[in-house]
């Protein structure tokens, strides 16, 4: 039944960890994964457990933001029905002032994710997406975001030649490119990479442009390059944390990270490609 899903010990022990890493300086940004949806009851399903973890963040006044995948609430079902799915969410995010973030899919997924957020747009300020780097459109879509709240990546899936760029050289060159012409603007971005040499040319960046640290933030997986999460925010960077909850998902990726580091690509896989 649907209570399996919601509020649990899933949530409570997500919560547990956000403590933790608030109390290091660190924010959070949570991501129910679940399985792969088919049916609008599971749609249904995932967005009361995401609803539910909103109310969680305000009851415990977590420092800690909320992420979505489109196609777990329904995008390849109907889009209507998505977008209504969305509203629900944002209405309760908006009523606590929490960030709601709409990951990037694949390629496939592209336009029609870029299509609901500019209908939620309309409605909504407390929503925006990410830009992958990797695809040939991601300046041009970045600068008609301009003004929306965005994560920089490099991209996570296997994409054709036509439409991404195949060479880790054009990839970082664009995440560069995009990540500099995005803190020169006036919305919020977030640098999402554990790539250290993006992350300190950035930081030179900043520095030698005076931009005020409070127009951006670093962003890593949980787990995954601690040590310099704790460092960015000790030097006064906003740091935050990438948490996968749900469905039993936070057992299983922390079961998966004690295991071994190398789990680490794995979990990447799981997150953000799951159909590979
Ligand atoms: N990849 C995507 O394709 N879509 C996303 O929405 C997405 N969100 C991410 C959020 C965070 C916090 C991080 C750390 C990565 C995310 N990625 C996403 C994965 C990146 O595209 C990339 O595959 C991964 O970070 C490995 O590259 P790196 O060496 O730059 O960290």
């Amino acid at each position: 039944g649907a209570e399996r899903f919601v509020a649990g010990t899933d949530i409570e022990s997500v919560t547990r960890t956000i403590k933790k890493m608030n109390q290091q300086g660190i924010s959070c940004t949570v991501d129910n994964l679940g399985e792969f949806v088919f049916h609008k009851e599971e749609s249904i399903q995932a967005k009361n457990q995401i609803i539910a973890m909103l109310n969680k963040i305000n009851e415990e006044n977590l420092d800690c933001h909320v992420s979505v995948k489109l196609t777990q609430l329904g995008l390849d079902i109907d889009q209507d029905f998505c977008i209504e799915n969305m509203k629900e969410i944002l209405d309760v995010a908006a009523r606590y002032d929490i960030f709601i973030n709409i990951d990037m899919e694949d390629y496939i997924h592209f336009q029609p994710t870029i299509d609901v957020l500019k209908t939620l747009l309309k409605d909504y300020n407390n929503v925006g997406t990410v830009i992958q780097s990797y695809l040939r459109c991601a300046e041009e879509v970045t600068d008609e975001l301009r003004d929306v709240r965005l994560r920089i990546v490099k991209g996570a899936y296997k994409e054709s030649p036509d439409v991404a760029f195949q060479s880790k050289e054009e990839i970082d060159r664009n995440f560069l490119k995009l990540a500099k012409k995005r803190l020169a603007g006036p919305a919020f971005t977030s640098i999402a990479t554990h790539d250290h040499r993006i992350i300190g040319e950035l930081k030179k960046f900043v520095a030698e442009n005076g931009i005020p640290t409070d127009r951006f933030e670093f962003q890593m997986l949980y787990g995954f390059r601690q040590e310099m999460q704790y460092d960015l925010a000790k030097e006064g960077y906003r740091m935050t944390t990438y948490m996968p909850f749900g469905h039993d998902w936070f057992g299983y990726y922390m079961r998966r990270l004690a295991e071994r580091p190398q789990n680490l690509n794995l979990i990447f896989k799981d997150v953000f490609n799951r159909k590979s």
